[in-house]
């Protein structure tokens, strides 16, 4: 990006919170200012907000940038505080997971169920050889077992490194190699859009290339058909079910490894981010508590995310647990059996906070607005947003159809690196703009840079840059630190040998608006360069979805031979759209005109075609390489991260006929 982002959009609408909820919040602006005051005494309080087997003496140790130590004198365990100090705190019988099966079977989990669960577990996994530092893979459907298994390993001191189970045998076997991992947790097969999807045979696979892994420990929930190595392979209920419920959680150093979670990078081999266990714990729980004002006697929290992602490790398991939360553990898709499934969820459990992604949120809009307004959704009182900038139009349909015109969004920036939310607007205090972020947490230091490194002054636009470390940061690349001070800490201040201060920057371009406030514009190597001019993906996208006919966009810069790069746009029409005119021209001319006259002319889409399905990863994410392959007339590159890997063959026939 050589020179700064254009400042396309303008958005002037602005929702401040609701009196009531305001006056009951549990973060109000003094938060603010008390991390103004005091950074790090801001950051000691919210670690205080957990139990400590030993209280900590320092706060931070950055004698050694960039590689940070939080607490680092004090010990805690993270299991005892997701689980023990609730229940002796006379909490146990309280519901912490109402989990429901996508066949509709269900189960209600309470903290001393929870507990007992994971002590067993843990015990069991002691047996099978798990000590304190081993690494444990875990590649499991969304059952609560996927839950424990985490807990468990955290419990005895065991980082676990939990891989998406809808990952291929090749990336399961490359994440235990790189890890090291001497066990896997899995399960024969969970239930995905009706049917048993198996999981036990990419194991089977994956582990004949793992002379690592010693045991398999199996959990049945399908009961599918499954090979069995003798000697390797466990079944869970042989060895929990019948493991002593009796487990004293002991205390682990602050920066004791809690988990690694792999993040594919474009091309390059998977980074391992390496969490530990005071920091982060001390900010996924505090984030929970002040991003989603979540109240433990009264709130029903719900994070559709799967624990395979990062927003599945931070808010549904170590967060939401932590602050003793009732939440709905969902295992299935949206669709299954039909398109209202996660609004009957809501309605049936009186769901208060729900957290989801964009891509979600602009595929209910596709479905269209009568399918949620079958339900009562009169319970929800903030809801989230994670993953890709969301749209303004999303953002506002969000609102009305879902948060009923009432219910804050909270649009939360953060990454697997950064552990925990970093940018969001607090419930209880901003009054949030459609489709931005807002500003960072307090006690974060988010910035914008230009390619000099000043900050870009309010309408300028740049890189998103944190200047300070944060107590959730990762703290290296598993078995790499050299490729993390290259990938995160090279381009700005120290690590570019520019300036004494350590700069992180992972890759997404910002802007900030007249009012100061942030708009994440996605990755910077999703900016065009059209006719000398930076334009973001992500503006162009909003610009399409606000069109009433467009339900989702993604856009590409495409080589073209007079302007450098030509805009090139896939979109997805809205339900409601006939055929006939889905398919004509004179549509496609409509949207050009459409963004022309939203963001100006040189926005223009050189090309519009209409798809019926975008790539995505299994997070949501818009593989916007594969669509430059499209528009670019290549033959496609690796597509073993998409969610599903036949929509490229949708779009490609698609755009032969026509469609
Ligand atoms: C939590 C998670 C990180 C990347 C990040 C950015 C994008 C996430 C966003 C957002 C705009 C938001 N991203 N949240 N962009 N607004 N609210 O998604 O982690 O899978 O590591 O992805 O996702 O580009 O850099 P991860």
């Amino acid at each position: 990006m050589s020179d700064t982002l254009a400042n396309l959009l303008s958005e002037t609408r602005q929702f401040p919170p609701p009196a009531e909820l305001a006056a009951a919040a549990n973060v109000t602006d003094a938060a603010f200012e008390e991390a103004k005051a005091d950074r790090l005494e801001f950051w000691a309080a919210q670690a205080r907000r957990l139990h400590w087997h030993r209280p900590f003496a320092e706060i931070l140790d950055w004698s050694n940038p960039p590689f940070a130590k939080w607490f680092a004198d004090g010990q805690l365990n993270v299991a005892y505080n997701c689980l023990d100090r609730h229940i002796e705190a006379g909490r146990g019988s309280k519901v912490a997971i109402h989990w429901e099966g996508e066949p509709g079977d269900t189960r209600t989990i309470t903290y001393a169920d929870l507990h007992r669960t994971v002590s067993q577990a843990a015990n069991a996994l002691t047996d099978l050889g798990v000590t304190a530092g081993d690494r444990v893979a875990i590649y499991m459907p969304m059952i609560p077992e996927a839950a424990v298994a985490m807990l468990a390993c955290a419990r005895i001191g065991a980082t676990h490194s939990v891989v998406f189970g809808g990952f291929s045998a090749d990336a399961l076997s490359g994440r235990i190699q790189d890890a090291d991992a001497k066990v896997v947790i899995t399960a024969d097969g969970g239930y995905r859009r009706g049917k048993p999807s198996a999981l036990k045979p990419t194991v089977d696979e994956a582990v004949s290339r793992c002379p690592s892994i010693e045991k398999v420990l199996v959990v049945r929930r399908t009961e599918q058909e499954v090979d069995w190595t003798d000697g390797r392979d466990v079944w869970w209920h042989d060895v929990v079910d019948s493991a002593s419920p009796e487990h004293e959680a002991q205390p682990f150093d602050a920066e004791h490894p809690l988990f690694i979670l792999y993040t594919s990078g474009t091309t390059a081999k998977p980074k391992g981010i390496l969490h530990t266990t005071g920091g982060y714990l001390t900010q996924a729980s505090w984030t929970t508590h002040a991003v989603f004002d979540l109240k433990p006697d009264t709130d029903v929290y719900w994070c559709t995310a799967d624990i395979g992602w990062v927003t599945g490790h931070s808010y549904i398991v170590y967060g939401p647990l932590s602050n003793g939360a009732t939440q709905v553990m969902y295992e299935g898709t949206p669709d299954t059996p039909h398109r209202g499934r996660f609004w009957e969820i809501i309605e049936k459990y009186k769901v208060s906070i729900l957290y989801t992604a964009p891509t979600a949120i602009r595929t209910f809009m596709k479905w269209g607005d009568d399918i949620p307004a079958k339900f009562d959704l009169s319970s929800l009182r903030i809801i989230g947003s994670v993953g890709e900038p969301i749209n303004p139009e999303a953002w506002m349909w969000y609102r009305e159809h879902i948060g009923h015109n009432n219910a804050p969004v909270v649009d939360t920036w953060w990454q697997t690196e950064t552990g925990a939310q970093m940018i969001s607007p607090l419930p209880g205090v901003t009054a949030a703009k459609p489709g931005s972020a807002m500003g960072p947490l307090p006690g974060i230091a988010a910035d914008v840079i230009d390619d000099g490194g000043n900050s870009v002054p309010p309408g300028g636009g740049g890189f998103l840059v944190l200047r300070e470390p944060w107590p959730s940061m990762l703290r290296t690349i598993w078995g790499d630190d050299k490729r993390f001070i290259e990938t995160y800490w090279s381009r700005f201040g120290a690590g570019a040998e520019a300036g004494d201060e350590w700069i992180y920057f992972a890759g997404d371009g910002a802007k900030r608006d007249d009012d100061g406030h942030l708009w994440l514009l996605g990755r910077v190597d999703d900016v065009m360069l059209v006719s000398g001019h930076n334009i973001s993906t992500t503006e162009v996208e909003s610009a399409l979805v606000s069109h009433p006919k467009v339900a989702e966009a993604a856009v590409v810069g495409a080589t073209d031979p007079t302007t450098g790069q030509a805009i090139v746009a896939f979109t997805i029409l809205r339900g409601d759209v006939p055929e006939d005119e889905a398919q004509g021209d004179a549509l496609a001319q409509e949207l050009r005109n459409h963004v022309a006259k939203t963001l100006g002319p040189i926005a223009k889409p050189r090309q519009i075609m209409v798809v019926p399905e975008l790539p995505k990863t299994r997070s949501g994410k818009i593989m916007r390489r594969l669509l430059k392959d499209v528009a670019e007339n290549r033959s496609l590159g690796d597509v073993t991260t998409l969610q599903d890997s036949s929509v490229m063959d949708l779009i490609s026939s698609g755009l032969k006929t026509g469609k």
